[in-house]
């Protein structure tokens, strides 16, 4: 048999998921109300109507959920803890039942020998403190997000060595306040200018460096703390030197990079970001002393959040590089956004590396691909595009590790289709089948392929 694509002997192989997207149970045992709630409730909130109500009923059916993950050889899991489930008004009371049930839930992991990583914010904001002071559009968030983190460390920290503390950034902030039209993610607001979108970037910013020190000063034992960023990731068109050079220029200030994975590892915007938006006057108002130093606490590892990639080259103009866009021909899964770009998982994690200087361990929080999922007449689900797509980023994952990046692991996203958010159930990102009339949950074909890698220990 062939070995080729081995990973390392301590590779972590895992699966995602996320509290709003599959627990369910929203108003059950003192919950407290997300923005996530809110915005799914409201008129034309979601595209499908749908909200996170049920969901696929995990807070009800984590036992079974974790054994499924434990029989397909599943050893490492991240989930999210809702906030407004542990404390419903976000600051003050603790919610004891909602706390058990994270509790409850690393203990049943711990039996089953799959490690637990924590992500403190997926996204599910109190409501409450959205209504109080607008959320991570005030300072204030940043404690409340640090206190809340505190008080979960010291809960569950004694079973939990991997934090992650926010996940994506952009998504709440970019695609959560709209400066032509609400927000399509929650708070699903419309704001005055860019410059109050790149201000609630900077307190969330500032929210996950406090955390990352609330984790640490919380911790009863040595753990690692990590940031999950969704970085927009350019690809060289050719792999030659002035088109690499083209794609690092690009990566500086692609999207939200020169505002979040740059201050995080090096304490400033990148010099790209700044000089533009400076000259745009989009530039956040409230900066503070000291704000960068927090911002910047030093992370253990960097978690990536990689579906696609955009292609770039070298050009003779101000910027260094042009775009190339991917026209209509282009191999796509079932999102709009969701062009088969494999590279880019290479290339993001070397940009992280050689942009940012950073030398901490990397892994990938998540990948994965929405597929048009039917159940056939034998009851199967044959996701072979989705193979297709696992299969040839993570070779480009095994690629980075033999060139000497120090990526640890692999969280594959989603353990199960799940509410994908705006899309609510029409778009399946799981390895399993979620049918949601009956909440049986059915291994697809990629979750029998993606068994069989971890057994392996390679890309088969
Ligand atoms: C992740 O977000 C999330 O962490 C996870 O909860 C989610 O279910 C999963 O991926 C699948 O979507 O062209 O303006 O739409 C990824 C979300 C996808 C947000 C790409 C930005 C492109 C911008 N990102 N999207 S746009």
């Amino acid at each position: 048999m062939s070995d080729s694509y081995t990973f390392p002997a301590d590779f972590q192989w895992g699966v995602a998921t996320a509290a709003y997207q599959i627990e369910g149970a929203a108003t059950m045992d003192g919950r407290g109300l997300s923005i996530w709630d809110e915005l799914s409730h409201r008129a034309g909130g979601t595209r499908t109507g749908e909200n996170g109500d049920v969901a696929c009923d995990h807070y009800h059916r984590f036992e079974e959920d974790v054994q499924l993950m434990a029989s397909l050889g599943i050893r490492n899991y991240r989930f999210s803890v809702s906030w407004p489930r542990v404390i419903p008004e976000g600051t003050g009371a603790v919610n004891q039942k909602g706390l058990d049930f994270y509790s409850k839930l690393v203990d049943a992991l711990l039996a089953h020998d799959i490690t637990p990583h924590v992500t403190l914010f997926h996204w599910d904001a109190p409501l409450a403190l959205q209504q109080k002071y607008g959320g991570w559009s005030n300072r204030q968030m940043a404690t409340d997000f640090a206190d809340y983190s505190s008080m979960m460390v010291r809960a569950l920290g004694d079973r939990v060595s991997n934090w992650m503390t926010i996940n994506e950034i952009p998504c709440f902030t970019m695609l959560g306040l709209g400066v032509e039209q609400r927000g399509e993610h929650a708070p699903g607001l419309k704001v005055d200018a860019m410059s109050d979108v790149w201000q609630a970037i900077h307190y969330a910013c500032l929210g996950h460096g406090l955390c990352t020190q609330a984790i640490r000063a919380a911790s009863p034992q040595p753990c690692t703390v990590s940031l999950v960023d969704n970085i927009a990731v350019p690809v060289p068109v050719t792999e030659s030197e002035p088109d690499i050079r083209a794609a690092q220029k690009a990566f500086s200030n692609a999207w939200c990079n020169g505002a979040i994975i740059y201050p995080v590892l090096t304490g400033a915007f990148s010099d790209t970001f700044l000089a533009e938006k400076e000259a745009k006057g989009e530039l956040p108002k409230d900066i503070q002393d000291g704000d960068w130093e927090i911002i910047s606490t030093p992370v253990d590892a960097v978690g990536i959040n990689l579906y696609s990639g955009t292609y770039v080259k070298a050009a003779e103009n101000e910027q260094g590089f042009v775009d190339v866009p991917c026209g209509d021909s282009y191999p796509k899964l079932d999102m709009p956004w969701l062009q088969i770009v494999p590279d880019a998982i290479y290339w993001g994690l070397r940009h992280v590396r050689e942009c940012c200087g950073f030398k901490g361990d990397l892994f990938i929080s998540e990948n994965g691909c929405a597929h048009a999922d039917e159940v056939t007449a034998d009851g199967e689900i044959l996701d072979m595009g989705r193979i297709l797509y696992l299969r040839s980023y993570l070779r480009q994952v095994h690629r980075a590790i033999e060139e000497g990046l120090p990526v640890s692991g692999y969280f594959q996203w989603s353990f199960m289709d799940n509410f994908e958010w705006s899309w609510g159930y029409a778009k399946r990102f799981g390895l399993i089948f979620t049918n949601y009339n009956t909440m049986e949950r059915i291994p697809k074909e990629s979750a029998r392929w993606y068994s069989e890698c971890i057994r392996q220990n390679r890309v088969v």
